[in-house]
């Protein structure tokens, strides 16, 4: 009998105080849980974002650039475009076909969305890496946007002739100067020795 009352007893003790830990434990879970939510990124909560996978693409004069969409937290069918600025040192229309490419995502493309291209021309001139912008925008307001901006670089597929501009080093008297895909080459002249950028 004895026994059995102090069980109760226990439990009872329990009970009175238990309420108050329960409301000290939630409370701590809850402030944990609203730090949390504060500090987080918005996309990390549930927000639907899209944006370029990167900062920049690239490809050869006269290829084509695979533009790739990274998609967080897909909610739903997702429409914008990706469309072309002329705002590097490219020319649009010489160096690239410009583009407004109509984006629609349907369902969540659980990767990289690289369904978009730009085709750069080809031309005989070298003038190096040349640059241009591209933007993705949505009208879908619970869509974020994550990396709307990105850069295109060309690169220049073609030959400058570092010789015939003078944009070799070679030594200016004592060397011949011999064009090369994408380089040069310095030779001293006979009679001369020395790696053709000091020749004696
Ligand atoms: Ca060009
Ligand atoms: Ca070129
Ligand atoms: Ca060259």
């Amino acid at each position: 009998m004895g026994s059995f009352y102090f069980i109760g007893s226990y439990r009872h003790y329990r009970h009175s105080l238990s309420p108050l830990l329960d409301f000290k434990a939630e409370m701590s879970v809850l402030n944990v849980l609203v730090s949390i939510l504060v500090f987080l990124p918005p996309e990390i909560i549930g927000t639907p974002t899209v944006g370029f996978d990167r900062n920049f693409f690239y490809d050869l004069e006269g290829g084509t650039v695979e533009i790739c969409l990274e998609v967080k937290n897909f909610a739903g069918p997702i429409t914008g475009k990706i469309t072309t600025i002329d705002d590097g040192t490219a020319t649009e229309g010489m160096d690239y076909i410009p583009v407004q490419l109509p984006v629609y995502i349907a369902s969540d493309p659980l990767g990289p969305d690289c369904n978009y291209h730009i085709q750069l021309q080809s031309d005989d001139n070298y003038e190096g890496f040349e640059t241009f912008s591209i933007t993705f925008t949505t009208s879908d307001a619970n869509v974020q946007i994550k990396r709307g901006v990105a850069q295109v670089s060309i690169i220049d597929d073609d030959d400058v002739d570092e010789c015939a501009l003078g944009a070799d080093n070679c030594h200016d008297t004592l060397a011949e100067c011999t064009n090369t895909d994408g380089s040069f080459e310095c030779k001293c002249k006979e009679g001369y020795s020395g790696d053709g950028v000091t020749c004696q």
